[in-house]
């Protein structure tokens, strides 16, 4: 009897076994992207930390099959972008796995269902998919939500109004901006059981599984990895310990602070390092691209002005080129389009750093202004000035530098002053390719306490007092030179 069953074991054995595909690590670290605000899979917690279902289990994975990662929390939509830019390693974010997304993606085994779902405040009269004619559903860019508003679209005639995050989304349901929202079952269903006043009057649609992603054919040992793990906390009880950590009654909160968020100076006393990071961030990056913006600003323009017809045309093509496009536009270009198209050519992936990527973009599109006052400042001082030192035989170069530039210089310091300002305003709009500077911090942390006026005003207030006193240095300065 021993025998046969030893012997049945041994027959056993290499059938379970082929079952499992072992994967061992190849990069010494995976960047992992994630949501910014997706209560029960990730969100921040009061020490303003990324928790919830997702983020537990992909360390629980890593540390279960002994793999290095980095997870980033740009937003669902610059997460994907990520992924598919090469930025990032793998996605995970509640995502759904779609027919259209396994073109791009490939997807692991997968560890949730989900359906989506109508939400609408609690006085809401809309009960059914019909009352929403000529209202306004709110979705998140880029997700399964929004494919299935924009199916139904014509079918019952609603408006869709896109959000590149849910924290934005679920304040302008709050405020009345937008009728209804559109997101994940358990999500909203999760906000509701956290106090939020919202209902949910239609019962949900399945949007399929919810797994782990890679970008199509990238990192098969990852997905490998993702799915040997994920079987191993289902067979010892911890991925059912994860789930109910976050959904069962009781389960941990996103509003568990100690401090009151609700006042000004709880919000201060309870984020102040992450203000201070972002401060530090969107001051590096003003400081930074306004230094290379000079240089390069006072090239192009001295191009301009130049004799030589060839350098004003540069000059020219430079300015109208950057000045035509959107500095939005501009910087997910350099972010997410340029890796991207070496990536298709190369067939390697070469990420760049966001504040890098920032950097460039803020850097040139001041560049262009700049060019141009240098531009302005030099046309500005009589053109027989030139003409008169030319005529007694000095230089061109030495009449720019003696005569020219030192008037025109006086008439450029307002301006440059005034870029500058323009510049550090500019820096809010590198946050959409998912720069935590001082007002994606802002943006984060009321994702999870919805304390949107206080915390706009905050940023406000930081904003004016910074700018302010930098104008100020700006003019002592500028009286110094003068
Ligand atoms: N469930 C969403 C999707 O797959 C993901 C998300 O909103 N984080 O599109």
């Amino acid at each position: 009897m021993k025998k046969k069953i030893i012997a049945f074991l041994l027959i056993l054995f290499p059938i379970f076994s082929l079952g499992v595909v072992k994967a061992d690590t190849v990069k010494s670290k995976y960047v992992i992207a994630s949501d910014s605000s997706f209560a029960p899979f990730v969100f921040q917690n009061s020490s303003n930390e990324y928790t919830g279902i997702d983020m537990d289990l992909i360390k629980a994975i890593a540390k279960d099959q002994g793999f290095e990662i980095e997870i980033t929390n740009p937003g669902f939509d610059a997460a994907i972008s990520a992924v598919q830019a090469g930025q990032a390693d793998g996605i995970i974010a509640g995502m759904s796995v779609t027919d259209a997304r396994k073109a791009t993606f490939d997807f692991s085994d997968s560890y949730y269902t989900a359906n989506t779902i109508l939400g609408v405040k609690e006085s809401s009269t809309i009960a059914s998919y019909e009352d929403l004619k000529d209202k306004t559903v709110g979705v998140k860019n880029g997700t399964a939500s929004q494919t299935f508003l924009t199916e139904n679209q014509s079918k019952y005639g609603y408006k869709i109004k896109t959000f590149a995050d849910g924290s934005s989304m679920y304040d302008s349901l709050n405020t009345g901006a937008i009728d209804a929202v559109m997101d994940d079952e358990p999500v909203l269903k999760y906000s509701i059981s956290q106090g939020q006043k919202l209902k949910t009057p239609i019962a949900g649609t399945p949007i399929g599984e919810t797994a782990f992603a890679v970008k199509k054919g990238t990192n098969p040992e990852l997905i490998q990895m993702f799915n040997n793990g994920l079987a191993n906390l289902k067979a010892n009880g911890e991925f059912q310990k994860i789930l109910d950590k976050y959904l069962a009654s009781g389960a941990t909160t996103a509003s568990t602070s100690t401090v009151d968020e609700t006042t000004i100076w709880g919000l201060l006393q309870n984020n102040y390092k992450q203000f201070l990071s972002g401060l530090g961030i969107t001051l590096a990056l003003a400081l930074i691209s306004f230094a290379i913006a000079i240089v390069i600003g006072i090239i192009f323009g001295m191009f301009s002005v130049s004799p030589y017809k060839s350098l004003r045309l540069i000059s020219e093509i430079f300015v109208d080129v950057i000045r035509g496009i959107p500095l939005m536009i501009l910087a997910a270009f350099i972010f997410w389009g340029i890796p991207n198209f070496i990536e298709s050519i190369t067939g390697q992936q070469s990420p760049i750093n966001d504040f890098v990527a920032g950097t460039i973009a803020l850097s040139l599109n001041a560049a262009a202004y700049i060019a141009e006052i240098v531009r302005g400042g030099i046309q500005a001082v009589p053109v027989g000035q030139m003409e008169a030192s030319r005529s007694l035989g000095i230089s061109y170069g030495k009449t720019m530098r003696k005569i020219i530039l030192p008037q025109a210089t006086k008439l450029m310091l307002p301006n440059f002053v005034n870029q500058f300002v323009i510049a550090l305003k500019d820096t809010t709009i590198v946050s959409a390719i998912g720069l935590v500077e001082l007002f994606q911090t802002g943006k984060i942390i009321i994702a999870r306490n919805y304390q949107s006026f206080k915390m706009y005003a905050i940023l406000a207030i930081f904003y004016l007092v910074i700018i302010t006193l930098l104008t100020r240095l700006a003019k002592c300065l500028e009286k110094r030179i003068r």
